[in-house]
C-alpha cells in the first residue's frame, strides 16, 4: 500500500489518537522515498507491521491514600517492537497520561533505541497517576500496586522499563524493590537503578549530557564554538537539570528554565548552586518554577509564559511533547535562534517543525537528541548482564561515542540536495531502515 493510504488507513481505525498520530505521520512522511525504493518492505507489509505495537498490556491500579480512602488509576505497558532487542522505554506518571500518549511514545522510542546502536526494541509505560502533591508513603504504594499489575510482562530479556516524567530513582527504587520481592531474582529489570542496587553511573545526567554531546556535534558542522553561547531550558525536571549541567560546563550560559506554572529568565545564569536548587524544587513535589525569582532577584519570573519568546542562540526543549507550536517556532526564527535541539519526545508541533525546516533554522528532533538516556540505559543493562559496575569516566566515554555515531546516521540520510542538513529525515530514516530490516531478517511474524 501507499505511504499515503496506510496513513488514511490508520486514522479511520485509531480516529482521535492525535499523538500517536502526529509521530507515526512524522516518520512515515520522512520515509517515503527510501520505502518506495525498497519492494520487499512493501510486499512484507513492514511499515503495517511497525505502526502497530505488538501488545498493549492494560490493568486496574488500587492503592490507599494518606486519609485511608481507596483510590484508582489506570496502568499501562505499550510493547511496541522487539525486532532489536527486549522491549525497553520509560514509565511515565502525569495526569495526562493516555494510550494515546503512550503509543507515540513507545512507537518513537522504537526507532530511537534503534539509533543508539545497542540492542534494545521500543515500549512505554506509565498511568494516569499525578505525584503532584503526593507524600513518599502514598508514591511508594502507589509504584508497589503499579508494579502488581505488571511484573509477569517484565524481564531482562523481556521488557525493561525505567523512567519518565514523574518517575525518577525513587521510583524505579520503589517499583523494582516490589518487581524483586514478585519474582524472587534480582535481575535488574528496570534502568535507572540507584548505584547501590545495579544502577549506572551517569544514568541520571545521561539525558542532558548526552543532548549536549549532539549539540556539540551540530555545532562543530558549522564551526561555531557552544561557549558565550546563550541557550533557553524549558522544564526543570531530571533531563533540564542534566542539560543545564552540561551546557554550563561547556561554557554555555542558560538563561531560563519553566515549570506548568512559566518560566524563569535569569540574565546572569542558572548555573552553580541555582542548577542544584532545581532539584529542591523538583523535590517539593509542587511542580512549580516561581520560587526560583523569589531566592534570586536577579531573575524575573513570567507567569503562564514559555521561555521562547526570549531572543536566544540555542533552544532545548526539554518540558514535554508539543511544547513549542508555530507561533513559538515564529518568535524563536525571528529572533535569530542559531539551533533548536529537541530533548523532550516530539516538543516541537509538525507546524513548529515546518517552521524551522522552510527557514532553513538547525533543528534535531528528539529521537536522535535525546537519544543518550535510553542509551546508558542499555549500558545499565550491559553491566547488570556482565555483574559488574563500570567507572564514571567509562559511561561517559560510550555515551560520548554514541551520541556522535546517531549524528553520524543523520548526517547519512539527512542532507538534502542544497545543503541544509534536515536532521529529522536523517533520524527517521536511519531508525527505520534498522529496525526495517531487522524485522525482514526475522520472517514474517
Ligand atoms: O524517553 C526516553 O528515552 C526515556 N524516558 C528513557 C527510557 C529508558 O529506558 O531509559
Amino acid at each position: 500500500m501507499e505511504i499515503n493510504n496506510i496513513m488514511n488507513a490508520l486514522e479511520a481505525k485509531h480516529p482521535g489518537e492525535k499523538e500517536y498520530l502526529q509521530a507515526v505521520k512524522e516518520v512515515l512522511m520522512s520515509v517515503a522515498d527510501v520505502y518506495n525504493q525498497h519492494p520487499e518492505f512493501e510486499k512484507n507489509r513492514i511499515i503495517e507491521r511497525m505502526v502497530e505495537p505488538d501488545r498493549i498490556v492494560t490493568f486496574r491500579v488500587t492503592w490507599v491514600d494518606d486519609k485511608g480512602d481507596v483510590q484508582n488509576n489506570i496502568g499501562y505497558r505499550v510493547q511496541f517492537n522487539n525486532a532489536i532487542g527486549p522491549y525497553k522505554g520509560g514509565i511515565r506518571f502525569h495526569a495526562s497520561v493516555n494510550l494515546s500518549i503512550l503509543k507515540f511514545l513507545g512507537f518513537e522510542q522504537t526507532f530511537k533505541n534503534a539509533l543508539t546502536t545497542l540492542p534494545m526494541g521500543g515500549a512505554k509505560g506509565g498511568s494516569d497517576f499525578s505525584p503532584r502533591g503526593k507524600s513518599d508513603r502514598e508514591i511508594m504504594r502507589f509504584c508497589q500496586a503499579f508494579m502488581l499489575g505488571l511484573w509477569k510482562n517484565l524481564g531482562p530479556d523481556r521488557d525493561v522499563p525505567a523512567g519518565d516524567i514523574g518517575v525518577g530513582a525513587r521510583e524505579v527504587g520503589y517499583m523494582y524493590g516490589m518487581y524483586k520481592r514478585l519474582v524472587n531474582e534480582h535481575n535488574g529489570t528496570f534502568t535507572g537503578k540507584g548505584l547501590d542496587f545495579g544502577g549506572s553511573r551517569i544514568r541520571p545526567e545521561a539525558t542532558g549530557f548526552g543532548a549536549l554531546y549532539f549539540v556539540q556535534s551540530m555545532l562543530a558542522r558549522i564551526n561555531q564554538p557552544l561557549e558565550g553561547k546563550t541557550i533557553a531550558i524549558s522544564g526543570f525536571g531530571n533531563v533540564a537539570w542534566g542539560a543545564a549541567l552540561k551546557a554550563t560546563e561547556l561554557g554555555g550560559k542558560v538563561v531560563t528554565i519553566s515549570g506548568p506554572d512559566g518560566y524563569i529568565y535569569d540574565p546572569t545564569g542558572v548555573k552553580g548552586e541555582k542548577i542544584d536548587y532545581m532539584l529542591e524544587l523538583r523535590a517539593t513535589g509542587e511542580d512549580i518554577v516561581a520560587p526560583y525569582a523569589e531566592k534570586y532577584p536577579e531573575a524575573t519570573f513570567f507567569p503562564g509564559r514559555k521561555p521562547w519568546e526570549q531572543k536566544v542562540d540555542i533552544a532545548l526543549p526539554c518540558a514535554t511533547q508539543n511544547e513549542v507550536n508555530g507561533d513559538d517556532a515564529r518568535m524563536l526564527v525571528d529572533n535569530g535562534v542559531l539551533m533548536v535541539a529537541e530533548v523532550s519526545n516530539m516538543g516541537c508541533t509538525p507546524e513548529a517543525i515546518d517552521t524551522f525546516i522552510n527557514s532553513r533554522t538547525i533543528y534535531a528532533p528528539g529521537k536522535a537528541v535525546n537519544a543518550g538516556g535510553v542509551a546508558t540505559s542499555g549500558l545499565e543493562m550491559s553491566q547488570n548482564a556482565m555483574h559488574l559496575q563500570w567507572s564514571e569516566a567509562e559511561v561517559d566515554e560510550k555515551l560520548h561515542a554514541i551520541m556522535k555515531s546517531i549524528h553520524e546516521q543523520c548526517e547519512k540520510y539527512g542532507m538534502e540536495p542544497d545543503g541544509y542538513l534536515n536532521y529529522m529525515k536523517g533520524a527517521n530514516i536511519a531508525g527505520f531502515m534498522k529496525v526495517a530490516n531487522a524485522m525482514m531478517g526475522q520472517g514474517v511474524i
